[in-house]
């Protein structure tokens, strides 16, 4: 029988492994059962080599700031018998780069499921793609027992008091904006779940892991009127009381929309607010107005739900006007929480130069803090200026890293 092993890397961040979890229960339908998981934020780099090194296969889930560890621990598991596999987001912007790594076998382009099946069967391949799967209804639940789950719950607990968990209800999304890498992964083409298929998960969560709060992961939970209207009804139909938090876009959520939102236990919403200038939120091609911003804001607001906006800072044509509107903006708003991001030239954005960032070390890079970034009119201590002043201005309802950032600044500590 093949021995797997599959490895999140170190990032700043913990969460359950979900694209793993896809990855395991995809295995297991087809037979596979000698599954190992380890997390570089739980498990130590001894006990990731130790317990790689009897897999057959091996495979590293990598966004960028994940590919210095992956490597490295790959480089002590790699051996002349094994396989090893890279998949996720950066191995799919760069695969070719990626695969100059002689400790790499083979790139997974996209979507995962299938290809690392078939690897698992036994293609040998470089870079394997597979065509999108049809249906996202037929994709099993992510296997979260694998990905050990209650690992992560109990962090989320310990920074907030409840058991949260997430869930996806569609993969890839339509717009185009300049900083985001959701298409190197999933193209541009959008797939829904069934309302039904989303409850049956959700429900099957809360039950199994005792539940208190459900994040939908996805780029922007509201695409579809129709869909979001049909799983709130059915989930109040269904009586499952779990409240639940969501990725929005202000232009594609209305007051019908929000108000059954909150009727079916939605608590948080959190949108892209990205900047109050509309000369570059069309830069960004963000294909929002700060009008529209204004208007979800205040509804949802009225609505009574909690309020998070996303901005991002550093655009190349951005000047101190530029972010003073931004300012005017979120104190209109007003949000309930706000994270002040700066501009990441992540591989896979427009912004990536290969001759420029190739040899970039993109585990210290984060959105909330590079050194690389600055724009026309800002050098990039001018930036790191403005959002250490919004920092301290917002400072009661900063995001989790803004605050974790603040802490560190204050203490003369910042990278860590
Ligand atoms: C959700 C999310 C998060 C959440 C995750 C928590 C959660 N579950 O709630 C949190 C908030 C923690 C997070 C944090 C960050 N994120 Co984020 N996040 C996402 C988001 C929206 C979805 C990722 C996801 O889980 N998708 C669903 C799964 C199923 O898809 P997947 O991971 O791509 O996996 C599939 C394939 O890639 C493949 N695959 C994946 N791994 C492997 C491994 C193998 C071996 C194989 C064969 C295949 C394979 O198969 C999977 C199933 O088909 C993406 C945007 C996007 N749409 O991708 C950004 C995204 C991944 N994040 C991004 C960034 C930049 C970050 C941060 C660095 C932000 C920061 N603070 O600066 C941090 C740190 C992340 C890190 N690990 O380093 C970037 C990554 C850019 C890059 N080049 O790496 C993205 C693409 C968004 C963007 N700006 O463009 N993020």
């Amino acid at each position: 029988m093949v021995k797997v092993a599959l490895v999140q890397p170190r990032s700043f961040h913990t969460w359950e492994a979900l694209n793993i979890g896809y990855l395991t229960s995809r295995l297991r339908a087809s037979g596979y059962h000698d599954i190992s998981f380890y997390s570089g934020f739980f498990d130590s780099d001894e006990e990731i080599v130790e317990g790689c090194k009897r897999a057959d296969i091996v495979g590293f889930s990598c966004t960028s700031p994940q590919m210095k560890h992956a490597l490295s621990l790959a480089g002590k598991i790699k051996r002349p018998d094994n396989h090893v596999v890279f998949g996720g987001v950066h191995p799919s912007a760069l695969p070719e780069d990626v695969l100059k790594n002689p400790c790499v076998d083979a790139v997974v382009v996209g979507e995962g499921e299938q290809a690392f099946l078939d690897i698992v069967r036994g293609d040998l391949e470089r870079i394997v793609r597979r065509p999108l799967i049809g249906s996202l209804d037929d994709i099993p639940f992510p296997d979260r027992r694998t990905v050990k789950q209650e690992r992560n719950i109990r962090e989320a607990y310990r920074d907030n008091g409840k058991r949260i968990a997430a869930i996806f209800s569609s993969r890839g999304c339509p717009f185009a904006c300049v900083f985001c890498v959701s298409h190197a992964v999933w193209a541009r083409k959008v797939r829904f779940r069934s309302a039904a298929s989303m409850l049956d998960e959700f429900e099957q969560v809360v039950r199994d892991w005792e539940i208190d709060f459900m994040k939908f992961s996805d780029d922007t939970f509201t695409l579809s009127k129709k869909l979001v209207m049909e799983f709130c009804e059915e989930k109040l139909r269904r009586g499952i009381n779990t409240e639940w938090g969501c990725n929005i876009r202000v232009d594609t959520t209305d007051e019908e929309m929000l108000r059954i939102m909150y009727r079916a236990g939605c608590r948080e919403v959190w949108a892209g607010v990205e900047s109050g200038s509309p000369r570059i939120l069309e830069d960004m091609q963000k294909r929002i107005t700060p009008e529209q911003v204004r208007r979800t804001f205040k509804v949802a607001r009225d609505v009574g739900l909690f309020r998070r906006a996303y901005i991002l800072l550093g655009m190349p044509n951005e000047s101190l006007e530029d972010i003073r509107l931004t300012e005017d903006l979120v104190d209109e708003i007003d949000p309930d929480m706000v994270g002040f991001t700066v501009l990441a030239p992540f591989p896979g954005t427009v912004f990536y130069d290969e001759k420029r960032h190739r040899d970039v070390d993109w585990s210290v890079v984060d959105e909330y803090q590079n050194d690389m970034t600055r724009t026309v009119h800002l050098t990039n201590d001018d930036l790191r200026c403005e959002q250490r002043r919004l920092t301290q201005k917002y400072s009661d309802r900063l995001a989790f890293r803004n605050r974790e950032l603040a802490r560190a600044h204050d203490s003369g500590n910042e990278r860590t």
